[in-house]
């Protein structure tokens, strides 16, 4: 093996993220190969790839999640590996599977921690026995009501349900006491088989008011791992994070020293090789697991912000069997970052709003980044995700990153559609925003309050 790096690499995904890898690949001197639905054709990751193919239909079943398709345009092109983005196929256990199958390497952690993760009890339970501080609840599934009265009793109401073939929020019940739970454990499982074709349910204390804080964490599939510390990512609406920053306000150096060693440790007890992030509550100075997402994540730029590095490009590196190009006392935060996710949605509701853009104009200057595939005259296709932007900014203290997202979000141009963009001016003069005194709840009761009173 004279050169490990990849001299071909296909990115199967769209939208910002392919341009995020296919810069990566540039840097690094490997061809990109795009892949793009019929919809797809005047997108700009076509345009920016060394090559591309057209993979199917408009619909995401029939293209950018056909596993077949995909193989089939590695082979036509000769890539050697697959970067999966985040979204559509990226926690596939399957497709990293079947790339392995065909001699094909999958850029992201094995088949075996995928699934481990996505079964979200054994996620947990792993999680613990790794020595990660979990939420209390059921061990495992809790198979009738009568069992799911004994845990509530034990572990002490509120208590939620949640489905063990979830994630991302669906299918969860809170109940605050045996009657509630009755008929929530009723609902979560019929609705559980319903969604997932999985009837398994879960139970856990209910956080009342947690923060989501969320730590990014990096193996080299060979028993070394670091953390690159947290972010916070409690501004959601509907499970969609839409603000999200590092480092964690209200976190300090010691918990994040103590949490990263351990979430560190972890990926590195069982070889895990990659970008990976630990989902954890936390509510009165207590960290508590409740998912691991094993992919590079739509916000993992304000992590690169803040220490420097190219996550994408240590994806690639240790893919192909190189080491990673840091250790942990290289690790070391310089200042603050902010992102915002700027979607295609008509305010109040949110609603989708695709469409003609007239003028797009991205902001500069110092400590602005813009991730987005948007030019002026681009139709965005009304099949795929609304994000057509991500603004991330950094600043040498947090009240530095805030002036700079209010000064580059008034530079910011998308002419011809509705975006998010007003609600970020918006937030941007609430006084809980400046201090960032806010939880997981709190978005979606300040939009309750301004829209619906
Ligand atoms: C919880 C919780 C409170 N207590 N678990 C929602 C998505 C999924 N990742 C986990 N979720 C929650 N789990 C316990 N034991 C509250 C939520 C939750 C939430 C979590 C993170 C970010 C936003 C949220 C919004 C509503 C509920």
């Amino acid at each position: 093996m004279s050169d490990p790096i990849f001299e071909k690499i296909l990115i199967a995904n769209r939208g910002e993220i392919a341009l995020r890898v296919i810069r990566a690949c540039r840097e690094m001197g490997i061809r990109s190969v795009a892949v793009h639905s019929t919809a797809d054709t005047d997108a700009m990751h076509v345009r920016l790839a060394d090559e591309s193919v057209c993979i199917g239909p408009a619909p995401s079943s029939e293209s950018y999640l056909n596993k077949a398709r995909i193989i089939s345009a590695c082979e036509i092109t000769g890539a050697q590996a697959v970067h999966p983005g985040y979204g559509f196929l990226s926690e596939n256990a399957a497709f990293a599977q079947a790339l392995q199958d065909h001699g094909i390497v999958f850029i992201g952690p094995n088949a075996e921690h995928i699934r481990i993760m996505g079964d979200k009890i054994t996620a947990k339970e792993t999680a613990r026995k790794l020595g990660i501080p979990v939420v209390p609840g059921s061990d495992g599934g809790v198979a009738d009501f009568e069992a799911a009265l004994k845990v509530a009793e034990t572990i002490g109401y509120p208590v939620i349900i949640k489905a063990t073939a979830g994630g991302g929020g669906r299918g969860m019940k809170v109940a605050r006491n045996p009657e509630e739970l009755e008929v929530a454990f009723r609902t979560a499982r019929s609705e559980a088989k319903a969604a997932f074709g999985n009837d398994e349910v879960y139970m856990e204390k209910y956080l009342q008011r947690p923060r989501h804080i969320e730590f990014q964490v990096f193996g080299d599939g060979k028993g070394k791992a670091v953390h690159l510390g947290e972010r916070d990512c409690s501004l959601q609406r509907r499970h969609q994070k839409v603000f999200e920053e590092a480092p964690g306000p209200v976190i300090t150096d010691e918990q994040r020293a103590r949490i990263g060693k351990i979430c560190a440790d972890a990926v590195a007890a069982i070889n895990y090789i990659g970008a990976g992030t630990i989902e954890f509550l936390y509510e009165d100075g207590e960290f508590y697991f409740i998912e691991m997402n094993t992919r590079l994540q739509v916000e993992h730029p304000v992590t690169e912000a803040i220490f420097g590095v190219d996550l994408v490009r240590e994806q690639i590196r240790v893919a192909s069997g190189l080491p990673m190009s840091f250790g942990q006392d290289d690790l070391v935060i310089n200042g603050h970052a902010i992102e915002v996710r700027i979607n295609a949605e008509k305010l109040p509701n949110f609603s989708p709003c695709p469409g003609k853009v007239k003028t797009f104009h991205a902001p500069g200057g110092l400590g602005v980044r813009m991730d987005s595939a948007l030019y002026g005259g681009y139709s965005i296709p009304p099949y795929y995700d609304s994000l057509i932007g991500k603004l991330i900014v950094h600043g040498r203290d947090r009240p530095e990153a805030l002036a700079r997202l209010k000064r580059s979000l008034g530079e910011l141009v998308v002419d011809g559609i509705d975006t998010t963009v007003p609600l970020f001016h918006a937030l941007l003069e609430e006084p809980d925003i400046l201090t960032g005194d806010y939880n997981i709840h709190w978005l979606e009761k300040w939009l309750a309050t301004r829209f619906d009173a």
